[in-house]
C-alpha cells in the first residue's frame, strides 16, 4: 500500500537511527529525568494502515528512538481501547494516557469544542490550517485542560461529506426523509436537521450494520473513512458538499503531563509537531487513492461546485451560534488567508 510505502520514506530504520545519533551528539535525545520507562497507551479508533494510525505510530517510535527508549508508547489501533467517547471518558479516569480522536467528539468535554462543528466556517484546507496552526488553533488546544487533557497536535481530517443509500443526494431537500448517522457528542445532528434531514447518533464501529439493516439511511465523514470502513459497499453514493472540516486531535492526559520533566514536555511536544507534518502528506495521498478506489468499484461521486443551496439551509443555525462562539468565529474570520 502506497501509504506504508510513504511512512517507510518518513520512518525507515535508518532514518530513525540517524536521527538518534544526530540528538545524541547534541544532547537533544537525553532528558533530564533519566531512568525510568514511561509506559503509555496511545488509543487509536481507525486501522493500522490509516493516516492517522499511521502519524501515531510515527510519533510513538520517534519518541522512543529520542528518549533513548525511555518514553515507551503503544498505539492500539481499531478501537481496541474503546470507542473514541469512551475513551475520552477513560483519560480522565486515568487508565488511557494518549489518544487521537477527532474534534466533534470532545465537544461533549469541552463545550467550547462544538464550534468546530459548524458548517462552513473554513473556505478551503488552507483556511483550515492556517487557523489551526496559528494562535486560534493553539488556543484551542489549551482549552482541553478543562477535561483534563493536554492538546498536543492536530492532524488532517480533509472535509466531512454526506453519502447514503438509494438516489444520490444533490440537494438540500433530498435530504428529506433520511435518517442520518452522525457522531456522539456533535453539533452534527442540527447541521443534518437545518438540511432538512433527520438524525442518529451511532458510534462508529456501528454504522456499517446500521447502513446494511437499514436503521440509517446514510452518514457522513470524508473520503478516506467512507474508503476504509467500507461504508461504500452498503451506502453507494457520496456527495462532495463539503460540510464541514473538522481536526483530528493527538492528546495526552493533563495528569500524566504534569509529571513530565521540562524536557520530556519539550521532546513530546516536538515529535507530536512534527507528526503533523508527516500525517498531512500520508492523507493528501489518501484522499486521492480513496477517490481512485472508489470510482474503481463503481460509487456515484457528486461533485456541488455550487455549494450555496447547502450553505443557505444552514446559515441560521450558523448565525444562531454566532453569539456563543464569536470570538472562536472572529479568530476563524481572521486567519483567511
Ligand atoms: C472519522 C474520524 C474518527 C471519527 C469518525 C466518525 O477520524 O475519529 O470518530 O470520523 O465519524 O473521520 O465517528
Amino acid at each position: 500500500m502506497r501509504t506504508r510505502k510513504a511512512l517507510r520514506r518518513f520512518g525507515t530504520t535508518s532514518l530513525v537511527a540517524a536521527i538518534g545519533l544526530v540528538l545524541a551528539g547534541c544532547g537533544g535525545g537525553a532528558s533530564g529525568s533519566g531512568d525510568s520507562t514511561l509506559s503509555w497507551r496511545l488509543a487509536e479508533t481507525h486501522p493500522r494502515d490509516y493516516p492517522t494510525t499511521q502519524a501515531d505510530i510515527w510519533f510513538a517510535d520517534q519518541l522512543r528512538e529520542r528518549s533513548n527508549g525511555r518514553i515507551d508508547v503503544t498505539v492500539y489501533p481499531d478501537a481496541q481501547l474503546g470507542e473514541e467517547r469512551d475513551v475520552l471518558e477513560q483519560m480522565q479516569l486515568g487508565s488511557v494516557e494518549m489518544n487521537r480522536t477527532n474534534a466533534n467528539l470532545v465537544g461533549e468535554f469541552v463545550p467550547s469544542w462544538t464550534a468546530f462543528g459548524l458548517p462552513y466556517i473554513f473556505d478551503s484546507s488552507e483556511h483550515f490550517w492556517a487557523f489551526l496552526q496559528g494562535e486560534g488553533g493553539r488556543q484551542k488546544l489549551d482549552e482541553l485542560k478543562q477535561a483534563g487533557m493536554k492538546g498536543l497536535a492536530y492532524y488532517d481530517s480533509g472535509a466531512r461529506s454526506l453519502y447514503n443509500v438509494g438516489q444520490p443526494i444533490k440537494r438540500p431537500e433530498d435530504l428529506a426523509g433520511k435518517n442520518m448517522r452522525v457522531q456522539p457528542g456533535s453539533i452534527t445532528a442540527e447541521v443534518i436537521e437545518a438540511m432538512g434531514g433527520s438524525a442518529t447518533t451511532m458510534s462508529f464501529s456501528e454504522v456499517y450494520s446500521g447502513l446494511e439493516t437499514g436503521v440509517i439511511d446514510g452518514a457522513e465523514n470524508n473520503l478516506p473513512s467512507y474508503v476504509s470502513t467500507r461504508h461504500y459497499e452498503v451506502a453507494e453514493n457520496i456527495t462532495l458538499d463539503e460540510h464541514q472540516r473538522v481536526p483530528e486531535v493527538l492528546m495526552i492526559s493533563q495528569t500524566v503531563w504534569n509529571q513530565l520533566t521540562e524536557e520530556d514536555k519539550q521532546l513530546v511536544q516536538t515529535v507530536a509537531s512534527e507528526s503533523t507534518e508527516v500525517q498531512r502528506e500520508l492523507w493528501a495521498q489518501e484522499v486521492e487513492e480513496s477517490r481512485a478506489e472508489l470510482t474503481k468499484a463503481g460509487v456515484t461521486i457528486t461533485e456541488v461546485p455550487d455549494k450555496q443551496p447547502f450553505k443557505d439551509a444552514v446559515a441560521e443555525l450558523n448565525s444562531d451560534y454566532q453569539q456563543q462562539y464569536g470570538p472562536f468565529l472572529d479568530a476563524v474570520d481572521a486567519a483567511r488567508p
